[in-house]
């Protein structure tokens, strides 16, 4: 007979590997030690602490499937998941801001990019010296990337983009911009470039007053006419395919991440009903109390096999985009609803900032809407089961 552990219940543990392991247990202490401690001043005052960058970096947390040469540690896809899922087990925020650096800036510069890019910003990146973000949303193109309006002319030498992004994290704090625009120059088609801060013609203002990842910065990008060399090109990709292939690995991550702010919260409502006494017993001795637990439960842990499969695939280079659909919509759907409850059996308290509860919650609605929102995700699974794209 095996043993029954209700903190990991399909024993997750026994399925990785002794690296995995080392990793998700450095994160977990960085998580706990370092952001805990911070999360709710930051929420509180819509706080971005950039030092978060370097202390992620001195761990080898941001970008770390990138090899070695070029500052990462080589790592796996599994190995980057559960560093999502501890980071977002604190805050979703903060596991955007280690998301963005390593999926959306350090992968296309490292996948697309030339030798001299990687070698430029990889290793600054790696250690959170620079800080990256990612533009592909506009103000009328966000389910919709391919109708963006923003442009690359071709000119002698390089490119002059211009147009406006939105909505793009970390972008008033950023020195490294991957931004994606239609170039003229070869056919209307979807580019990469890396832009940097200072740039003549770029800003980043911030989108002040959100209700929801307010310990990660979020602003625009305008550009008007910034002009850059032939090197600010990523020469290798061309397309959608370019900044899906980017999503694809951050939204596999987000799978991870919103299972361990469920977990946070599962654990929460749990301690806090064996601690809390109503009508002379412990909340958690209820019926209808245990059934939440058990809901909880239940699934988070099937939630997490399915990313770890398909983290196992993406290791194995067999991972389709629509595996990645299905885990994204889930596990955040689900990661959703039990946050939500776990609010609720933490009574008046689970509205106050200490109880963290209620944060999670607000931030899972942004997790729920961005890198494709849930019921874009319904949409791929759809077109894919029928044949017929219904967007
Ligand atoms: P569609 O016709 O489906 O495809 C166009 C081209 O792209 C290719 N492609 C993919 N390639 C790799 N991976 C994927 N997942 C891919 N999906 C599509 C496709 O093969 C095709 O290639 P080619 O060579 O034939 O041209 O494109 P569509 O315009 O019909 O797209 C529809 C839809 C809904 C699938 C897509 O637009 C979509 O996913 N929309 C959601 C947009 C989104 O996710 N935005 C995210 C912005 S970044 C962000 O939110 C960061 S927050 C991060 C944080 O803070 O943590
Ligand atoms: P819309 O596309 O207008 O969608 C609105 C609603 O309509 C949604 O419910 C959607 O599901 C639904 N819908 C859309 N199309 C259809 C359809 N065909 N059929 C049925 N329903 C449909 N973007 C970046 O490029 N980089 C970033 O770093 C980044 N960070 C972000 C950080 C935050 C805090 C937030 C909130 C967003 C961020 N985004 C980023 C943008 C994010 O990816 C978009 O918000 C998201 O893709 C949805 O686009 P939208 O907001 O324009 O909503």
């Amino acid at each position: 007979m095996g043993r029954f552990d209700w903190e990991d219940p399909f024993l997750l543990d026994d399925q990785l590997t002794e690296d995995e392991r080392m990793i998700r247990d450095t994160a977990r202490a960085y998580a706990t030690d370092r952001l805990l401690p911070r999360i709710v001043d930051a929420f509180a005052h819509e706080h971005t602490d950039p030092a978060i960058f370097r202390e992620m970096g001195e761990l080898g947390l941001l970008g770390p499937t990138v090899p070695a040469e070029y500052g990462g540690v080589g790592a796996g896809y599994v190995a980057y998941g559960l560093v999502a899922r501890e980071v977002e087990r604190i805050d979703s925020g903060y596991r955007s801001m280690m998301s963005v650096q390593s999926s959306l800036v350090m992968y296309p510069i490292h996948a697309y990019g030339s030798e001299e890019q990687r070698l430029k910003y990889l290793p600054k990146l790696a250690s959170g010296e620079w800080i990256g973000c990612f533009g592909l949303t506009e103000p009328d193109a966000g389910s919709d990337p391919g109708s963006m309006t923003t442009r690359a002319k071709k000119v002698d030498g390089g490119y002059v983009i211009s147009g406006a992004k939105t909505w793009i994290s970390n972008s008033p704090i950023a020195d490294v911009f991957v931004v994606w625009a239609k170039s003229d120059a070869h056919d209307g088609k979807i580019r990469g470039f890396i832009l940097e801060k200072d740039m003549k013609g770029l800003v980043a203002p911030k989108i002040e007053g959100k209700l929801s990842l307010r310990a990660s910065i979020t602003g625009m990008i305008l550009m008007d006419e910034v002009a850059v060399g032939e090197d600010a090109l990523l020469p290798n990709v061309e397309g959608l395919k370019g900044p899906f292939g980017c999503l694809n690995r951050a939204r596999y991550g987000i799978s991870w991440g919103a299972l361990g702010a469920a977990e946070f919260c599962f654990h929460a409502a749990r301690q806090y009903g064996l601690d809390r006494k109503q009508f002379g017993t412990p909340l958690a001795g209820r019926q209808l109390y245990q059934k939440k637990l058990a809901d909880m439960e239940t699934e988070i842990a099937l939630g997490l096999q399915a990313s770890l499969r398909v983290g196992r695939l993406m290791d194995e280079g067999r991972f389709a985009p629509e595996m990645v659909s299905l885990v994204k919509r889930n596990n955040v759907g689900k990661a959703l609803d039990i946050v939500r409850v776990a609010r609720d059996m933490h009574g008046g308290n689970g509205i106050s900032g200490e109880y963290h509860v209620m944060r999670h919650l607000m931030n899972l609605e942004t997790v729920n809407t961005y890198e494709g929102a849930h019921d874009v995700h319904a949409l791929i699974l759809g077109r894919a089961i029928t044949g017929i794209a219904a967007f």
